[in-house]
């Protein structure tokens, strides 16, 4: 039956219509009810989920933005039988915090990094992001990013899946109710990654921010088909051989 899912708190999310850190959560929510939620401590980072720690009700501790890979490596190294994972935005994963999140998939670290691209800086105004497109308007690029001046966006889990300390990296989208169920999916295979003890696991979610694509939310969904998947596409881009499903 359909029905909503335990961790998740009573609280209602903040977010803008049509947002997808909203579906997300509700994933997350329903795979940690499937391991042991009691054993899991998730890491909030900094950006539109900065609250994140008011809707799933399970152990977080808030890091500062960028550092939750340096704060979940800690924490996994005092508490190794927990599951500990890090939920951070393209700015705080792919800007600030890039140095944390490649020294910590080149340690293979047995965290789990639940990274969400919108492509934008959401919370404090729609600025570019690295993941930002080539030709999008964004508040800092009104003229739409050129390479010329802004460089190329990041391909952030084709380039941490060549480390050797990452066992799992795969990007998946919630713009339709099959790629819903992937993603959910993937995050269950990177979860059971951490449980194994095989490495790093990444999942990258291409994510709608309607508010600063200046779309609907309807329309976003068809932006994150023709413009996030064409240039960001999905799938496994590694996946241990044997030992998970
Ligand atoms: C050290 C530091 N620098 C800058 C900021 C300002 N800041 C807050 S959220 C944010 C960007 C958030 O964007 P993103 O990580 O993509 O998450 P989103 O809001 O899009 O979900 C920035 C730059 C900050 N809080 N701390
Ligand atoms: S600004 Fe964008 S990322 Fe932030 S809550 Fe609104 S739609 Fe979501």
């Amino acid at each position: 039956m359909f029905k909503r899912p335990a961790l998740l708190t009573e609280k209602n999310f903040h977010y803008c219509p049509g947002c997808h850190h909203g579906i997300m959560h509700r994933l997350l929510a329903e795979v940690l009810e499937e391991f042991n939620s009691e054993e899991t401590i998730g890491v909030s980072s900094v950006g539109c989920s900065v609250f994140i720690y008011d809707y799933i009700d399970i152990d977080w501790v808030a890091a500062a933005h960028g550092r939750a890979p340096a704060v979940a490596t800690g924490v996994k190294r005092v508490k190794p039988d927990r599951l500990v994972f890090t939920y951070q935005g393209d700015g705080d994963l792919a800007a600030i915090g890039t140095g944390e999140i490649v020294h910590a998939a080149a340690r293979g670290e047995k965290i789990t990094a639940i990274f969400i691209n919108n492509a934008v800086y959401g919370m404090t105004g729609g600025q570019m992001a690295p993941t930002t497109l080539t030709g999008q308007k964004t508040t800092t690029t009104p003229e739409g990013r050129n390479p010329a001046h802004q460089g190329y966006p990041v391909k952030m889990v084709e380039m941490l899946s060549v480390l050797d300390g990452v066992a799992y990296a795969a990007r998946v989208a919630l713009n339709t109710p099959k790629r819903i169920l992937e993603a959910k999916k993937a995050l269950r295979k990177a979860f059971k990654v951490q449980r194994a003890n095989l490495g790093f696991s990444i999942i990258e979610v291409l994510s709608a921010c309607p508010t600063n694509w200046g779309v609907s939310p309807v329309e976003a969904l068809k932006w994150v088909d023709e413009k996030m998947i064409a240039y960001y596409p999905l799938g496994e881009y590694k996946t241990p051989q044997e030992g998970v499903e």
